[in-house]
């Protein structure tokens, strides 16, 4: 049994005020939620208050980025080591916002991959097509891509230590939604294609979906039979929205 987990990217937003008042509200409703895991990522100038605010409570947070080393010479750059002092569990990796504006190659993704399994943060790898790559037939080669460089470099157990996020690109701010078909098919395409290899970490791996997840859409494509939860962008800065989503969990 694979407990889902329902995960919030922030993305870049926020502010000290806002991020309190949505940790309150979360914190304030999400009592009753117990099958599903809940977490939130932040921007790393506000993790120091979530693990202020989060203390005590079952719901884990972490950052959308880290570095590939871990101390040393790279400027602006934040480790692994650094997010586990402030007591984060999770990081987004291989967002594709990151690989659109910050030029990331699937070789840095599996880098970030190694040094947070190294280090027992759980690294939530996003992999996903963009809409010409669909309209061209190219998703699962895609896909593929993406998973494969993660395993060639960190092996099929590391999988086994993190969750897989798959947000198709032409979803993502967009509003659109891949229907719960389109999006079941992509998901047990990456479980079947790491079943190849092993079939004990495809069964255990979470797969969330990622891409305009909200509370009208979130139960239907939940209840998927391989779709283990969301990657939530802008549903997960509202608090009752959000939780909505997690009750769908
Ligand atoms: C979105 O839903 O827009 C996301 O990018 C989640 O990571």
């Amino acid at each position: 049994m694979r407990q889902p987990l329902v995960a919030g990217n922030w993305k870049m937003n926020g502010s000290k005020a806002f991020v309190a008042e949505l940790l309150m509200g979360i914190k304030a409703s999400s009592g009753g939620i117990q099958a599903t895991e809940l977490a939130v990522c932040a921007p790393f100038p506000y993790l120091y208050l979530l693990e202020e605010l989060l203390a005590g409570t079952p719901i884990r947070y972490g950052a959308q980025d880290v570095a590939f080393e871990n101390d040393g010479a790279f400027t602006g750059q934040v480790s692994v080591k650094m997010l586990k002092d402030f007591g984060c569990h999770y990081v987004i990796i291989g967002h594709s916002e990151r690989r659109q504006f910050n030029a990331e190659t699937d070789a840095m993704i599996a880098r970030k991959y190694a040094q947070a399994i190294a280090n027992e943060l759980t690294p939530i790898l996003c992999v996903g097509e963009s809409l010409t790559e669909r309209q061209q037939g190219q998703t699962e080669a895609i896909v593929a891509r993406h998973l494969d460089a993660v395993i060639e470099l960190n092996g099929v157990d590391a999988l086994a230590k993190g969750v897989i996020a798959y947000e198709p690109v032409w979803a993502i701010g967009t509003g659109l939604t891949a229907t719960p078909e389109q999006a079941q098919e992509v998901h047990a395409f990456l479980r079947t294609r790491i079943a190849a290899h092993s079939q004990p970490v495809a069964s255990q791996v979470r797969i969330l979906y990622g891409g305009s997840m909200k509370s009208n859409n979130a139960l239907e494509l939940i209840m998927q039979p391989d779709i283990d939860g969301g990657l939530i962008g802008g549903a997960s800065l509202k608090a009752d929205e959000f939780l909505a989503i997690c009750q769908a969990g």
